[in-house]
């Protein structure tokens, strides 16, 4: 059987990274099927695409994936799909809480003909034969024997064969560039930014996540063998293609279980499989040097901090009150001294905030060493005890939010502050973190470093720009750099400079990063 995994485009990141369940379900489909990925980020199609792609290829069966921010759009795609005859399965966080509404059991039209509840490693072998024998189940659910919910291990994980994949949807780096870049330094032909995971779960329960919920609070580890060896694999694809590789831990608390985490580190160190990487640590796990020197002398680039708010009683009100404002600048300062930055991720609309919460935070942030600040607003996503409470206490505007979702609007009222206040909160926090002023600033800011992480943190703060301010069209790319270029011209100047200058061992130009020293501080 010809099997289409597909995942819907959410409008923002296009081709920046693919979804790991894609590859993970690819390399858990029993022999004798062929399996075929299409990410909507990276390839947008319509509904009459997608049906026609299918009748095309003779496909058996489908299965999408989706956040509750996409689920809309994902519905819409199944319909089409379903509509030619063809079998669809959805799976993902979304419909594992929403089960009735995908099945239409909730009154509402149907939109998929199964449901892959929770993690679907171990029920996706079983959905397949099933489709084969046209006798797919409602819902699947991984139990154990007795009927018991059971969390797949991962230990033994499917090796995903990265060297073999075909990843030309995910390529950072114009076609254009290719001959130019790939013998540029450590080769540039090729960017791409892989997502590995390398454990599962999170026990700490914020109010608003759903990571406890859907993964459980036992959380589960590859062994650091399988880890090295998916990186090394990504490694040696780099090298083949004269292209460079990053990884995105996407284990939702990287260091939550910290001995574990350096032992980790230590092992990839080891084995020289050092590539940058991105991972998410919440601030209350970055107190350790030795974990934070690990990190550096591992690849470590970028840490996803999910800071919240500057308030603590916001943060007793979400059960974040682990996470501790007071030590914030302590934590940023620690990373950068390693030449670390932070995505800190900052959440407007909670119940302590009031007008003037977004200035109040940026004259936090100013402080601290730059980094790619981002802001969200409260938003109750289902089944999470957020949800529930603002249920509860009839505080919902719009319960059904994801039905007709609208980019970065509330649907709930917060306590102290209009819902129109708490846009406009947002508006201020992201176009005073992104204006070309600001930008400017966090480049200057980093004059004592090299040029390539001044380089790596502008870039990436375009980038990150998009999130808000909509940047899918070559004019509105143009644009940016237009207001950008003397920022971009002062890099460019100081880049050719260093360029040309004779090459010695202390580069740090590549991914391909050298063996460093962990005895001591502020190595690699
Ligand atoms: C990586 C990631 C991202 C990436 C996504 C891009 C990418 N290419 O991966 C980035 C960083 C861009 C991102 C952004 C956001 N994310 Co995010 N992200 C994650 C993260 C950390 C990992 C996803 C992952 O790969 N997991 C590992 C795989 C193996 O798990 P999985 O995807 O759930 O798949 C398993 C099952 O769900 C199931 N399954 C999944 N799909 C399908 C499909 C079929 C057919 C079947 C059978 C089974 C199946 O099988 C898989 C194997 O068991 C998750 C948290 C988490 N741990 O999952 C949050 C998560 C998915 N993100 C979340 C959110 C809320 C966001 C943001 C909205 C955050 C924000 N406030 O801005 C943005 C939205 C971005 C956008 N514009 O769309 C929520 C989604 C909750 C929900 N109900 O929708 C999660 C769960 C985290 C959370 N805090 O609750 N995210
Ligand atoms: S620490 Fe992060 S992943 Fe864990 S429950 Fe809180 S928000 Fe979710």
């Amino acid at each position: 059987m010809r099997i289409l995994l597909y995942n819907p485009d959410n409008g923002v990141t296009r081709n920046f990274m693919p979804h790991l369940w894609m590859f993970l379900l690819q390399a858990l489909t029993p022999p004798g099927h062929e399996v075929l990925l299409i990410d909507g980020n990276a390839k947008p199609m319509h509904e009459a695409q997608i049906a026609q792609f299918v009748r095309d290829q003779n496909i058996g069966l489908v299965g999408i994936g989706a956040m509750t921010r996409m689920v809309a759009r994902a519905y819409r795609m199944a319909d089409a799909i379903r509509a030619t005859g063809v079998p669809v399965v959805m799976g993902g966080p979304h419909v594992t809480e929403e089960a009735d509404e995908a099945l239409g059991r909730d009154g509402g039209p149907r939109h998929a003909d199964a449901v892959a509840l929770g993690e679907a490693d171990e029920t996706w072998p079983q959905i397949v034969e099933d489709a084969v024998r046209g006798e797919l189940k409602e819902t699947y659910a991984p139990v154990d024997a007795t009927g018991k919910e059971r969390k797949p291990s991962l230990n033994p994980y499917p090796a995903i064969p990265w060297d073999k994949l075909d990843l030309g949807q995910f390529n950072l780096v114009p076609k254009l560039l290719h001959p130019l870049l790939k013998n540029f330094r450590e080769n540039w032909g090729t960017f791409r930014i892989v997502p590995v995971e390398s454990g599962r779960g999170c026990p700490y329960g914020c109010e608003f996540c759903t990571v406890t919920g859907f993964f459980g609070d036992s959380i589960r580890f590859r062994t650091n063998e399988s880890v090295v060896n998916e990186l090394l694999l990504l490694k040696a694809r780099a090298r083949r293609e004269q292209g460079q590789i990053a990884v995105f831990f996407i284990d939702d608390n990287f260091a939550i279980n910290v001995k574990r985490t350096k032992s980790l580190l230590r092992d990839i160190i080891a084995a020289k499989a050092q590539v940058f990487w991105v991972a998410q640590i919440s601030a209350n796990l970055l107190r350790d040097e030795e974990l934070v020197d690990l990190m550096a002398a591992s690849g470590g680039k970028w840490i996803f901090i999910g800071m919240e708010s500057v308030d603590p009683v916001n943060l007793k009100d979400v059960n974040k009150g682990f996470n501790k404002p007071s030590e914030y600048a302590a934590v940023l300062e620690r990373l950068a001294k390693r030449n670390i930055y932070a995505i800190t991720s900052f959440i407007f609309g909670m119940d302590n905030d009031t007008p003037g919460v977004a200035e109040r935070t940026l004259q936090q942030v100013r402080t601290w060493p730059p980094g790619l600040p981002i802001f969200g607003l409260l938003t109750p996503l289902p089944a999470t005890p957020l949800y529930k409470r603002l249920e509860a206490a009839g505080r919902l505007t719009r319960p059904r939010h994801w039905k007709d979702f609208v980019p970065f609007t509330m649907a709930h009222t917060p306590l102290k502050m209009t819902i129109e206040e708490a846009h406009a909160e947002l508006n201020y926090g992201w176009a005073h973190s992104y204006s070309p002023e600001a930008l400017a600033q966090a480049v200057a800011a980093l004059d004592d470093q090299h040029v390539g992480d001044r380089v790596n943190v502008f870039l990436a703060r375009l980038c990150f720009r998009g999130i808000y301010f909509p940047m899918l069209t070559k004019s509105s790319w143009l644009r940016v750099v237009v207001e950008n270029r003397r920022t971009i011209l002062r890099l460019f100047k100081e880049g050719v400079f260093r360029w040309m200058r004779p090459r010695n061992s202390a580069s740090q130009d590549s991914f391909d990063v050298a063996t460093p020293n962990v005895s001591g501080e502020g190595n690699a």
